[in-house]
Formats: structure tokens, sequence, C-alpha cells
């Protein structure tokens, strides 16, 4: 298949001021009526109007009513339209089939409700139009439909109004009157129950909030509700960004592709964003509902306001938004927990897709399925680059150039380089150099040196960068990097950071900014024994090369001011011992890690969630993704090794910390109270890794006591993992309690499923006929084959090959099922290379399956032909 290219970006030749859709709604066969105010782009030469529409029943095409003359190429999906005047209504019928559409992508089927699902090639399957984001309409839409089976109908915009039709139909028209591109449009139609609220904005402005779930779910919508409310009044504050319309919803589906989609004013959810109480929901489920409400609902500026002009720019608005709710949650939360989550995230998801066959720049230069490229490359590392202009330019630089972003954009569709003029024209800045950024392929390494010129009496840093190897790096030239330093001295306290030449003594933290390849810089009054602390706060989205000692890492880890640092040395101290495990030998650091753990355990009283995050050791996944050839079993018995000794030579105090923070007061999902609830539950999950006597009764305890899911969860995924005694019962418990409620059944799937035991693949198997389990239904997909497949490499790799077998059996069903969520789950064989021969060629012969497969959607073609080549 031919790719879709950056540089090939052409206007388009027609443009569409205002449709007008009618909807006859029914799951089997839904009519879609639309008027399309067309009128050509004077500024590109003169072409048909040619329309994209997939799997469409095409009935009518008409030019101002009259009968068009139209040519239907099937082939490419596209609509020629022959002779339309320069402005015309041009009219299109088609029939489409809701029920029959298992992608999720387009108008389909949930439950028993009707709704949509655009972003970003979906609406061709909903109806003929110019299906891309520059093409920017007013919409005004008509539903009509079943009164009893459709009691709620909702679009974008206001709702002009509603009445009865004849056979207990009923109809409801909604207007919007912000020009948007195709792909924010949503439909939704069902029996919903609604959770009402109002937000006013600071100009004066009452919102409507209306809040829908089927109706059993009613009672687990507050917590979205208040996340919204807290979204709304965040973005005034912190950008000065109203919502602009009376209403605002916001709709919970239990089938759904991704997370959630920011369609204008009617946000669609996956029901796992949405649904929280005390008894269904982790801490963690609580702290995620909040950023993606906060997420959906910063895009009405950062995307729906300020659209993209292709989907080269996708990252204009992803990369940007994830920045915003990452800020979001830093401010509801803690700042320095939630750094480290977004780069231990980004470390563990985004670095791998950098080294692997789908590598791509933030703003990619070529796609064959776009839905491939809603990545943690656009997403997260984009929000690292957008973090980047924040750091150069200061918390009111960046203000300053995203209001001059608004000033000059609003209502338009634009591209990375118009953010980026914005950021520097309003801060009379130069960022040339920084558009290298959106280019640049793969993670970039900043290696780092330090020594002390005796003559000068001053320590030296340098620091060079290096991109890796890949054709699309060779003329990219040397990044913008910004890298904050500071230094400790030996009693550990952070020491003034003062370039040679300044008078004054600077900061403790020192922002220098790398431009060329190599670069030497020079601080005065550094003691020669002064320890580096190196690109605190992550300050860019680079691997940092330095060769700190093993006692310098604890050193950091324990005293850093950086909280970001102390986890990073942590996580460094913690790798060299696992390396030093994995190899076999003997030596090894294990005794100072004890201690540097000892010691957070020992102030964890102060921050629990920061001290949880100091106790991690790095899953097998990211152990293994600098290693090749990869040794699954020696990095698993390492970490298990290695944990075993940390829980019993730390017994004493977890078990102190498990009794002290037990909970005092209410129940609360939020700061304070989720931190104890997490930390205690990582010394739970330690001491039944040290194989402690009673680990079996506590956790049992804990499971049979726990008032909250967070408690629950961690109980039992401690039985479970650890098969302790009492693990089966609590398997039985679990389900039988839950089996009404999709989403915590999720959970149940998703902890057998990532059972670090090669017989986990027999599980997923029988799991597989389980009642609950739909392989149409994404989460299910996800909780159960995606978590083995993507978090369970002791069982995926199994010598025997059994869990390829298994994932490469799933990928062909779903293939014809639901292409992008297969299409996610393809990428697990990427790294097949990095395996001992029989491994590799076990994994080899999936993917050459899937590429012989006939009628295999470019969605998985792909993945599977990029990590053959
Ligand atoms: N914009 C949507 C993602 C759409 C994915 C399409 N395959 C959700 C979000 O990023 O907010
Ligand atoms: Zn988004």
């Amino acid at each position: 298949r031919t790719p879709v290219l950056r540089q090939e970006y052409r206007p388009p030749a027609w443009w569409v001021d205002h449709v007008e859709l009618e909807f006859d709604l029914d799951a089997t066969e839904t009519r879609v009526t639309s008027r399309m105010s067309v009128r050509r782009n004077p500024e590109v030469d003169a072409e048909p109007l040619t329309l994209s529409g997939a799997g469409l029943e095409t009935k009518r095409v008409e030019i101002d009513g009259e009968p068009a003359k139209f040519d239907e190429r099937g082939a490419d999906e596209t609509l020629v339209v022959e002779g339309v005047p320069e402005r015309a209504e041009v009219t299109t019928e088609v029939v489409v089939h809701p029920e029959r559409n298992t992608a999720l992508e387009g108008l389909y089927k949930s439950g028993a409700m009707l709704l949509t699902q655009c972003e970003a090639e979906g609406f061709r399957k909903i109806t003929w139009f110019p299906d891309r984001p520059d093409v920017m309409a007013t919409y005004r839409v008509r539903l009509a439909g079943d009164r009893e089976r459709f009691p709620v109908l909702l679009s974008n915009g206001n709702c002009m109004e509603t009445g009865e039709l004849d056979d207990g139909r009923h109809f409801a028209v909604w207007n919007d009157p912000f020009p948007k591109p195709s792909y924010l449009f949503a439909i939704v139609a069902g029996e919903l129950s609604e959770l009402a609220d109002t937000f006013t904005t600071r100009s004066g402005r009452e919102v409507a909030l209306k809040f829908y779930s089927e109706p059993e779910n009613i009672g687990q919508l507050d917590h979205a509700m208040e996340s919204l409310k807290k979204s709304m009044a965040w973005d005034e504050e912190r950008f000065g960004l109203e919502y602009d319309l009376d209403v605002f919803h916001v709709v919970a589906t239990h089938d759904f592709n991704m997370g959630a989609m920011e369609n204008k004013s009617l946000n669609i959810f996956n029901a796992r964003y949405v649904l929280a109480d005390r008894e269904t929901a982790t801490d963690a489920d609580y702290e995620a509902i909040e950023s993606v409400i906060a997420h959906e609902y910063f895009h009405n500026w950062t995307g729906n306001r300020v659209t993209c002009r292709d989907w080269f720019q996708l990252t204009l608005k992803e990369g940007l938004t994830v920045f915003r709710d990452q800020e979001f949650t830093a401010d509801m939360r803690s700042p320095g927990v939630k750094r480290i989550q977004d780069v231990s995230d980004l470390m563990a998801r985004q670095f791998p897709e950098d080294a692997g066959p789908m590598a791509h720049p933030v703003r990619p230069e070529r796609y064959v399925e776009i839905n491939n490229f809603y990545t943690a490359t656009v997403y997260e590392k984009g929000a690292q680059v957008v973090r980047m202009y924040e750091t150069l330019l200061g918390r009111d630089g960046f203000r300053r150039g995203m209001d001059l972003y608004f000033e000059r954009h609003d209502g338009q569709a634009v591209t990375c380089d118009d953010f980026r003029r914005a950021m520097a024209d309003a801060n009379d800045a130069d960022l040339e150099q920084f558009e290298r950024w959106y280019r640049q392929v793969g993670t970039p390494t900043v290696e780092a040196s330090t020594r002390y010129d005796e003559s000068a009496g001053e320590l030296v840093l340098e620091l060079a960068q290096r991109l890796p190897e890949h054709p699309d790096n060779r003329n990219i030239g040397a990044l913008m990097i910004p890298v904050k330093v500071g230094f400790l001295d030996t009693d550990n306290r952070p020491l003034p950071v003062t370039l040679s030449g300044e008078s004054e003594a600077g900061p403790e933290t020192r922002l220098l900014v790398l431009t060329d390849e190599k670069a030497e810089y020079r601080f005065r009054d550094l003691p020669a024994d002064a320890l580096p602390s190196l690109l605190r706060d992550y300050s860019a989205p680079v691997k940092l090369d330095y060769d700190w000692s093993s006692r310098d890492l604890a050193r950091l880890a324990g005293f850093d001011s950086d909280p970001f640092s102390r986890w990073r040395a942590m996580r460094r101290l913690s790798e060299r011992v696992l390396g030093d495990l994995i190899e076999g030998r003997d030596e090894h650091d294990a005794e100072l890690l004890i201690e540097a753990w000892a010691a957070v355990l020992d102030g964890s009283g102060e921050d629990p969630a920061l001290a949880a995050e100091l106790l991690s050791l790095p899953s097998v996944g990211e152990l293994a993704q600098d290693r090749d050839p990869v040794d699954i079993e020696a990095i698993h018995a390492a970490r298990v090794e290695l944990l075993g000794l940390l829980g019993r030579r730390l017994e004493n105090a977890l078990r102190e910390r498990f009794d002290t923070l037990a909970p005092t007061g209410e129940w609360s999902s939020e700061g304070p109270d989720a931190a104890r609830r997490r930390l205690r539950n990582v010394a739970l999950g330690l001491l039944a890794s040290g194989g402690c006597d009673d680990a079996a009764e506590w956790a049992s305890k804990h499971y049979d006591g726990a008032d909250n899911m967070t408690d629950r969860l961690a109980a039992f995924r401690t039985l479970v993992h650890h098969e302790l005694e009492g693990a089966q019962d609590a398997l039985a418990d679990f389900e039988q309690r839950f089996a009404d409620d999709q989403l915590v059944m999720d959970k149940w799937f998703a902890v057998q499923a990532t059972r670090s035991d090669e017989r986990a693949v027999d599980d997923v198997r029988r799991l597989m006929d389980h009642a609950a389990f739909r392989l149409n239904n994404p989460n299910k997909v996800r909780s159960l084959i995606g978590a083995f497949a993507m978090m369970n490499p002791v069982a995926f790799h199994r010598a025997d090959g059994a869990g390829y077998k298994l994932v490469g059996e799933v990928l062909d069903k779903l293939d014809d099922i639901n292409p992008q969520v297969g299409a996610r789950l393809a990428t697990s064989f990427n790294r097949w290379r990095a395996y001992d021969d029989k491994r590799s060629a076990m994994m080899k012969e999936q993917l050459q399956k899937l590429a012989a497969k006939k009628g295999l959607s470019p969605d998985i073609e792909e993945i599977v032909t990029a990590a053959l080549k």
C-alpha cells in the first residue's frame, strides 16, 4: 500500500461551509441524508468534488435538488460528483448498518445504544464527505428514532427542537455554531440515565453539565462530574480559557477503541474513564478518570477551537493536550510524583516505540493507516516536546505563546510550525532550531562527563548529543536541548550553580541549553568532589549517559532536591544490581540498594506516594528493552531474587509500615489517603516477595477486610501472583462478587493474565471461554490478551511458543472484527529479532502468517510489514 506523505499536503479543492444531516436511526439499518453547502476553493486548481466514504450504500446524489452525475470508486473509497458549480448544495443519501459494525468506527451499537466514533477517518463510514480536518463546517443534525428504544437523542452543540413523530417515533434537532472538522462530529441515541450539574464560567456563563450512562451505573458518575468542574476552573485559572457553549455532555460506553473522544460538546468515554465508586474503582482509576476527563475537556481549545491542518500534525493537539492534563494533575495532586509517573510511563512505553520498527518523529512523515499513529510518541513524547517550550521560555513566556496562538489561530486548522512560531514571536525568541524535535526519530542521547580544572579552580561539565542511527535522522543536525543541572556537597546539601565569569552566586538548579553537538560549561566555587545531578525534572526527552558510582546514585536517591532525579538514581542503582544478577556476577551492590530502600522506608512518613515510587524495580519488560539477545528467564529470575532479598532484609520495617499506614479516618480517593494505601500495598507485595511466613494470612485478611477496590485488588493480586494460600478462594470470591460489573471483571482477567508464570498461557486460553469474555469488546481484549502480550513477558515468551501462538490466533480473528485494536496487539511481536533463534523464528512465523492472510486490514498490515522489514 502506498503511504500518505506529510510533504504532499495540498489544500482542499472544495470547502464545505455548512452541513445538514438527517439520521433515521435503527440498529440494523440507519438512513443518513446529508446536505452540504459546498464552495470551490479558488486558491487551488479546479478539480471535481471528490468525497470520501467507506462501506456506504449510496441511494441518491443531487446537486441543488437535481439528480447528479457521479462516479463511485469502491477501490479508493471515493465518490466523484461531476458538474458542481462554484457554490452548490450537494445532497447524498446513504444506508449504513450499525449492528454489523464491529470495528467501532463510524456509527455502531454498544449495548442498547447507538453512537459514533469519527476520529480519525470514521466520518466517511457515516456519509460521503471531504473527511479531512482542514475542511471545517457548521453542523445542523436531525435525529429521528423509536422513542422507547432511543429516548435520549444527542449531537454536538445546542438542542433546537424536539418533537413527536408517527409510529412511536420522535426527533431532536441539534445545532453546533462552531465550525468543526468532521472528526469532531458525534451522535448518541439510547436509553440512558442522566446526572446533571452546572458550572458558571468566570465571565458568568452558566453551563449545563450532563453525564450519561446506562441506568444501572448512574450512581458512579459523581467523581467524573467533580473532575470536570475542576478542569473547567483550572483552564480558566492557568490559561484563561473558558468554555464556549451552554451545554457540555459526557457519555459512557463499554465498547470503545480507546480512552475517550473529545467530540465538540459531546465527549464520549470508555466507561472505565468515567465510572467510579469506592467498591469498584482503585485510587489509580480515580486519578486516571480525573486526568482523562480533563484531557478531553482541554481539547475544546487545543484541538477543537484550534485544530490540525492534517493528521501529520496530530501532536499539535495531542502533545499539547497531554502536557495540559499533566500540569492539571500535578496541580491537583503531587507534582513530584506526577512527574515521576509520566517519565516512567514514557520510558516504559515510548522508548521501545522509539527503538522499534515503527519509530517515527512526534510529527510523522508518512503513514498507511493514521490510526496506527495515535502513539506514545505522538502523545507522550509530544507532551515532553511541549514541556521544553515551557522550560525554555518560562511559565509566563509559555502562557504568552499560548495566548498568541489562540489570538492568531482560533477557528483555524493549523500546523506544529504555527504553534512554534506563536511561541517564538510572543517571546522574541529564536526557535528555528527547535523545529528539529519534530523531525528527529528515536531517543537522542546526551553524554555527560565532569572534571575538575585545578588551575582555574573550576568544575567542568561536558555535554555531547547524539541521535540514534536512522535514515530520517541524516540531515537533522544538533537539537536544542534544555538540561537542568545541580550539584550536592559531601553532606548532600545543594550548592549554588554559578558559571565562571558570573559575579553573583547562581541558583541551585541551573538551566543549560545545549545547541551544539558538544559544549563545555565551567562552574566556579564548586568543590572538586561536588556531586552532579543532571537532567533534573527530566528537562528533555533524552537518554542521559553519565558514569555515577553506585554510592553516588544512592546519595542522589536519598537526598537530591528533585524528586524525579531521586527516582531515576534509584532506578539506575537497581538496574545496575539487576544487571549484575542477570549476568550471574557474584559481586554486586545489592547492599547499597537495600540501605537506600531502608532509608526511604524510614522517611516514608513524609511523602508515602513518593516513597512508593522509589520502592519499585523496573519491570521485566523494561529490563529487556536494552538487551540483545534478551534472556527473559534470567531477567525474571534476577528480579525475583532481588525482590526476595529486599523483602526479607526489610521485613521488619515493612511490617511496621503496613501497620502504621492502616487507615485512620474517613475513606477518600485523594492525596494523603491514597498515598498511604499505595505504600501500604507496596509493603504487602514486598513481604510476599520476601516469602515471609504470614504473607498469605496478611494478604487474605487484607482482601477480606478491604472496604475499597484499591486494597481489595492489591491483596487479590498479591495472593494470585505469589500463589499464596487463599489465592483460589480469592479468585472465586472476586469473580462471584463482581460478576455483574464489566469493569471490575476486566481487573479479574488482567490479574490472571499478568501472573509471571508460564502456566498463565493456559489460564488465558481458558479465560477466553469465560462467559464475561468477548473478543468484540476492546476492554476485554486489552485486559486479557493485551495485558498478557504486553505485560507478561515471562508467559508470552514461553519457550514452547504457546504464548505466541495464542496471540497469533487472536490477531487472526481480531483482524476481521476490529483491526484498530488488533494493530495495537500486533506490536507485541515488534522485537522478535532480539530473542534467541528458536523464539525469534516462532515469532517471525506468527508475523508471516498474518502477512500472508488474505484481506488483512491495512492497520495490521502496516505493523506487520514494518516488523518484518
Ligand atoms: N482524540 C482521541 C483519540 C482518537 C483515536 C483515534 N484512533 C482521544 C484523545 O486523544 O483525547
Ligand atoms: Zn487527546
